[in-house]
């Protein structure tokens, strides 16, 4: 067998071995997630109802390879036209499930930003009842197809709040999320794009949440900021996780380290971006080699053309993991989920089940 021959198949290997493997994801926007093929037969129906202007130019938004950041929220905007129907938002979360179940997660945090539209009647309630749809739906269909792997798939659902909106539109979304609490939504996210609007505009929501005991997780960090303070505040904020963590100053990271506030890692989200140069560059580097708590996600599996399974697999090749070592670093990410305590315990379970199979 060829060197070439041989790398091929380990890497077979490495991928299928990533795929078997139980998994946890926490840091997944469903809009974000969409299949391309989905994305093009809503687009497609858009045209035939005269919703958007012009089909080809959609469709070469959608299908464009390597974005920058600012092209991935040229492609959000575009995707959120699309799924402002509450049948189609239910529809992209029973199939964002769908993906996330067949590759053996086990239990999947989506985050979503509850949008209203006054044209489609949508409010941000509508909105998170059309998601919840969504997660019935898939449970419901992988049961009866018996689609599930042995352990099943538990979903539950953060509420984003978007940059762009109002100190009172991310106290409006935190006051939903405590209403839905019953229904599986347990947390919030601050997302959006980076370089738009001021953190601060959301602190009083953010720390309504943390007074009604709702966990919060923070996209920091993601680009060089316009506020240069703001990665500053964040930690002081002292989130319960954050999203991505890659521009941070020397101090910083020092900082970081002796706070251990658990980092979602998202590889290709993070390369494709340009938020860090190179593999090599990545912070998961150095966060790996001094035990920091941190988790392997996906962000937007659509967006980015990827999935849980091959970000594992990437931490592999690019950092010399062993096999045991991803086993690891999966069974480790039970511990940053936001989830009830005795899912928690149910999720342990799981590992400690499975774990002989993986020494
Ligand atoms: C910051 C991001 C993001 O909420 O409509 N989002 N925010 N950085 C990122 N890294 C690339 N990826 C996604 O999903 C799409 C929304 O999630 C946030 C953005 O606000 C985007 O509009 P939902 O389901």
């Amino acid at each position: 067998m060829s060197s070439n021959q041989e790398q091929h198949r380990a890497r077979d290997i490495l991928v299928r071995y990533c795929k078997r493997l139980p998994k946890i994801e926490l840091h997944a926007h469903p809009n974000g997630s969409i299949r391309d093929s989905t994305l093009l037969e809503l687009a497609q129906e858009h045209d035939q109802r005269g919703t958007i202007s012009s089909y080809p130019n959609v469709r070469e938004i959608i299908l464009k390879e390597d974005r920058s950041l600012q092209e991935c929220f040229k492609l959000f905007d575009v995707i959120h036209v699309l799924t402002t129907d509450h049948s189609f938002i239910t529809r992209i979360t029973k199939e964002v499930i769908e993906d996330f179940a067949a590759e053996n997660v086990v239990y999947l945090e989506l985050r979503t930003t509850p949008k209203s539209n006054v044209l489609t009647g949508m409010t941000k309630r509508s909105y998170v009842e059309a998601v919840l749809a969504g997660i019935t739906k898939a449970n419901l269909v992988l049961c009866e197809n018996h689609q599930l792997h042995a352990h099943g798939i538990q979903v539950r659902l953060l509420l984003s709040i978007d940059r762009r909106e109002t100190t009172d539109q991310a106290i409006e979304t935190v006051k939903l999320a405590l209403e839905m609490k019953s229904h599986g939504v347990v947390g919030i996210d601050l997302s959006g794009n980076p370089v738009t609007g001021n953190w601060k505009t959301f602190l009083p929501a953010l720390t309504y949440a943390r007074q009604c005991g709702l966990p919060v997780t923070l996209h920091c960090g993601e680009v060089p900021v316009h506020n240069p303070d703001e990665v500053e505040e964040m930690l002081a904020f002292h989130p319960d996780r954050l999203g991505h963590a890659c521009v941070l100053q020397e101090s910083q990271w020092e900082r970081l380290h002796n706070l251990r506030i658990p980092v979602e890692v998202c590889f290709t989200s993070n390369l494709r971006t340009g938020c860090v140069k190179s593999i090599c560059d990545h912070h998961f580097a150095w966060l790996y080699k001094t035990h920091y708590p941190l988790v392997i996600c996906t962000d937007d599996r659509g967006v980015f053309s990827t999935n849980l399974s091959s970000e594992y697999a990437i931490a592999a090749t690019s950092f010399d993991l062993s096999e045991h070592d991803l086993f690891e670093l999966a069974k480790n990410a039970t511990r940053f989920i936001f989830a009830e305590e005795p899912l928690k315990r149910h999720l342990d379970r799981i590992f400690a089940g499975v774990e002989p199979n993986y020494r």
